[in-house]
């Protein structure tokens, strides 16, 4: 892509706003050097990417000592001239700042504005760019661990892979189309049928990264489901650690559903707490349950809490059987709860649930949920390509799509020229997830969920 040079220079707080040790200014556009100038009197010339100890002046009065460092284009983050100045965080220094720059003839970048140059002047492709949005959001080692590798480029070169392979094979279709008079085959149907296949083979094994990548990235859900009364809304709060949702002795106390994030090692989940499951006259109560088999079917763990002093082992098994049922792959822990109100003898039906009662440690639930994520393959995902991204997954599926037609195609008697439509269209799907092949409003809708200054 060539460098392009963006008519005006942009400017915005790129660190968060309020009181800090540092506040940095930063902007990019081909004026950004000769815009800074005459705020740095004592500066006769800059050495690129070096740290220049210098004084901030506004209209002769010394605002304050910086440290400024410029990244001429297209060596910098956007591929553009770049300056970033250091100052002292108050905002009445970054502010006065700001306000003098901006009357020098700098513009106020929009969100993600300095991410969009980049991707315009081809720093990144368009997954990276997003990339770099996760990145800032991640709250886990995982899900940073995922976007680094992301920004790094992991989806593009696996895409590059795939495209390059559809290429070739779409070459040697239109290739056959030129001399369809003569009745040619150059393209060999097994070989390039196999070849398909592959493709597709590739793209579905993506797309089922889909769910481990976006719980990574989100929080990986976990539901507290039982029958009323269990103690769920007592351990929402207990691994919370906070007074978070009304606990009382009357069943049927939770009707929404109450998220929370909830931190464990290396990952964030969603922890959620469920109204009571049974059989309800109630309205409102009734909504509760149906919202709560929601969770259910998009849970990846379930703790299944059992008061055993009050529910029948046979009502218990029949519920356990219903959420398994409707959350075909998800880890089910059965906790029995309570467990200072009994004795033993009430486990003996569920040798492998989890006793738990008040004063309890969470030690051993903790341990469950990391055993559960290491049974799952959660725990060691290094070398795989995730797709996190609802957008990149749509494609993925738009593609595969296109290819499944071609296929059905090339198998029957359909014209060499729709076979080779379908495989343009997956090509374009495909592109779309890099930016090679892209629209203004995706784009804008991409960049406007950063944040400014970044
Ligand atoms: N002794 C004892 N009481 C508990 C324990 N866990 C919960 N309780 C009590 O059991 C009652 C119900 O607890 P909740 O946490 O509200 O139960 P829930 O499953 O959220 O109930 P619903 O929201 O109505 O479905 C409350 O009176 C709690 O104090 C426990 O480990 N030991
Ligand atoms: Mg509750």
């Amino acid at each position: 892509m060539p460098y392009l040079r963006s008519v005006n220079t942009i400017v915005a707080l790129s660190t968060p706003p309020g009181s800090g040790a540092l506040g940095i200014l930063r902007l990019s556009g081909d004026q950004a050097l000769t815009l800074i100038q005459p705020f740095f009197p004592g500066i006769q010339s800059w050495t690129p990417r070096h740290a220049h100890f210098a004084r901030f002046v506004v209209e002769g009065n010394v605002l304050d000592e910086v440290v400024a460092i410029t990244f001429p284009g297209p060596n910098s983050y956007t591929g553009e001239d770049v300056v970033e100045l250091s100052f002292h965080g108050s905002p009445f220094i970054l502010e006065s700042a700001l306000n003098a720059l901006l009357a020098q003839g700098a513009q106020l970048a929009k969100a993600g504005e300095f991410t969009q140059r980049a991707f315009f002047n081809g720093k990144l492709d368009l997954s990276q760019a997003e990339a770099v949005g996760d990145l800032i959001a991640s709250e886990s080692a995982s899900a940073h661990r995922l976007a680094f590798r992301q920004m790094k480029g992991s989806i593009s070169k696996r895409l590059q892979a795939l495209r390059q392979q559809l290429i070739d094979f779409a070459a040697l279709i239109e290739l056959e189309l030129d001399f369809v008079e003569e009745d040619v085959e150059f393209a060999q149907r097994p070989a390039l049928l196999t070849l398909l296949s592959e493709l597709e083979g590739e793209i579905q094994k993506m797309l089922q990264t889909f769910k481990l990548g976006r719980a990574i990235k989100d929080g990986i859900p976990l539901v507290l489901a039982g029958a009323p009364n269990a103690g769920k809304s007592t351990l929402l709060n207990r691994m919370l650690n906070e007074d978070r949702a009304i606990v009382t002795d009357i069943p049927g106390t939770t009707r929404d559903t109450i998220e929370e994030k909830f931190k464990l090692g290396d990952h964030v989940f969603r922890l959620i707490d469920t109204a009571g499951l049974h059989e309800s006259d109630d309205t409102v109560e009734r909504l509760g349950i149906q919202k709560s088999w929601e969770k259910i079917q998009e849970a990846q763990f379930i703790l299944h809490l059992i008061d055993p002093q009050t529910t029948a082992v046979s009502d218990a098994q029949g519920l356990q059987e219903s959420l398994r049922s409707k959350a075909t792959d998800a880890h089910i822990l059965t906790v029995l709860t309570k467990a200072d109100q009994w004795t033993s003898d009430y486990g003996k039906h569920w040798p492998e649930a989890l006793c738990m009662g008040e004063g309890s440690s969470m030690d051993d639930l903790e341990a469950r949920l990391n055993q559960g994520m290491v049974e799952a393959g959660w725990a060691s995902h290094s070398e795989e390509v995730l797709i996190a991204n609802a957008r990149h997954a749509e494609a993925l599926q738009a593609a595969l799509h296109a290819l499944m037609k071609a296929h059905t195609g090339l198998e029957g008697a359909t014209s060499g020229e729709l076979v080779a439509y379908d495989l343009r269209e997956a090509l374009q799907h495909l592109g779309s997830i890099t930016g090679e092949i892209v629209a203004d409003d995706l784009l804008s809708s991409v960049f406007s969920r950063f944040c400014i200054g970044k």
